[in-house]
């Protein structure tokens, strides 16, 4: 089997998504999702300058080898670009070789461990009156794990929390917006958020939270042991993890399970973190974490350490990773949860998934492959268009972590 071309599709069904077609001579092709929010452009220009010329004439089946021939092989690697570009190949060519074997992916990832994906849902209101009323609405449509994120008293515009009555969309058309943050503040009010859920909906719903990166890893602990109990499932992201060992602190002091990694996208990223048990959860997406090769060797050193899976599975990342990831989440033994926030329906009329949910758990059907569909045709009706990621800065002015 050869490959014969590729290509890039950049489309914008009410926001952008990045897709990797790579075509074989026996007919078959492959998807990759290849979405780096807010830079978007990059990925694809780097998969159309380097990497398809590259691919042309190579044989789809040796995954392992190509994965290396675009990370060991390349001098400048890791980085978010460049591995969402490996991530998008290493996507299409598993797409490529479980359609070619009439099966799908999760039959090459070991089979099935279990018949359904246990996912979480997103909750938001602008103060703790509403949240408690979406938790409501999440619990009612049957979600057994929620994450809860509201806005903060005296803060106006805050992460995870959406400006109107839609679901919550970070990147904004144009150049980013400018959010404000008070740590105070936030640290003040969160704890008192999850006592009046826990008091409203029991003790068997499991809750997430997300602190996005915006802790020192003193503070970290502070809002960690004060959350202690209301038993999180995980607190997300409690600091922005470029310094590993900053988790230890955060151990010290508290028994609150921990997530990091979505913007992660080496096994390097998470060397400390596993190594020391310092964290729970891995969270660093197939789409952006090297694909299913890499994920792969990630989470069988991980489950080494007691540490179970949490992918990230926001909207920014397109139906062909929520697939892939799960197909993966049903093989692995140590998945823990899978983020599901659905996409708008507009996607759904550029992308054809072969997923459903229902009752708490998401499904996947038999389709050979990852199993996802991208309607050219369609994608061509919603170009391209510039759009951010915020910036977020302290209330005095200070640049912040978004
Ligand atoms: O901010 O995917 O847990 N989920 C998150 C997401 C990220 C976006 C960034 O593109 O933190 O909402
Ligand atoms: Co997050």
């Amino acid at each position: 089997m050869k490959i014969i071309d590729a290509k890039v599709i950049v489309c914008c069904p009410g926001r952008n998504f990045v897709t990797l077609k790579i075509f074989t001579d026996t007919g078959i092709y492959g998807l990759g999702d290849a979405t780096l929010n807010g830079r978007e452009k990059a990925v694809a220009t780097y998969l159309e300058a380097y990497c398809i010329p590259a691919l042309i004439g190579k044989d789809p089946r040796n995954i392992e080898d190509l994965w290396h021939y675009f990370y060991k092989g390349v001098y400048w690697k890791r980085g978010a670009v460049t591995m969402a570009a490996v991530s998008a190949i290493d996507m299409a060519l598993w797409d490529i070789k479980a359609k070619s074997l009439n099966t799908p992916l999760y039959n090459l990832l070991g089979g099935k461990s279990r018949e359904r994906v246990l996912v979480y849902a997103h909750a938001t209101g602008k103060n703790l009156e509403q949240t408690i009323e979406d938790v409501g609405k999440k619990v009612e449509n049957g979600f057994l794990a929620v994450r809860v994120q509201s806005g903060v008293p005296g803060l106006e515009k805050i992460y995870g929390v959406s400006k109107d009555d839609k679901p919550y969309e970070p990147a904004q058309k144009g150049l980013p917006k400018e959010e404000s943050w008070d740590t105070a503040k936030y640290l003040n009010y969160a704890p008192k958020m999850f006592m009046k859920v826990r008091e409203v909906f029991g003790d068997e719903l499991h809750l997430l939270h997300d602190v996005h990166h915006r802790c020192t890893p003193i503070e970290a602990a502070r809002l960690a042991k004060e959350l202690e109990p209301f038993h999180l499932f995980w607190l997300e992201d409690p600091v922005t993890a470029e310094l590993q060992e900053g988790l230890r602190r955060v151990r010290q002091h508290s028994t609150t399970p921990i997530a990091i990694g979505e913007v992660f996208n080496s096994v390097y990223d998470y060397t400390t973190l596993i190594t020391e048990q310092l964290i729970d959860y891995i969270r660093m997406p197939l789409s952006h974490g090297g694909g299913i090769t890499h994920l792969q060797k990630v989470v069988a050193f991980a489950s080494i350490y007691h540490i179970q899976t949490g992918f990230h599975g926001a909207t920014d990342l397109s139906p062909i990773n929520l697939a892939a990831s799960l197909h993966f989440d049903l093989a692995i033994n140590n998945f823990g949860i899978q983020e599901y926030m659905p996409h708008e329906e507009v996607v759904q009329e550029v992308f054809t998934a072969n997923y459903r949910y229902a009752n708490g758990f998401l499904h996947i059907d038999d389709t050979p492959g990852i199993g996802v569909e991208l309607n050219e045709d369609k994608a061509e009706q919603f170009p391209y268009q510039t759009a951010c990621l915020p910036v977020n800065r302290k209330t005095d002015g200070t640049m912040f972590y978004w």
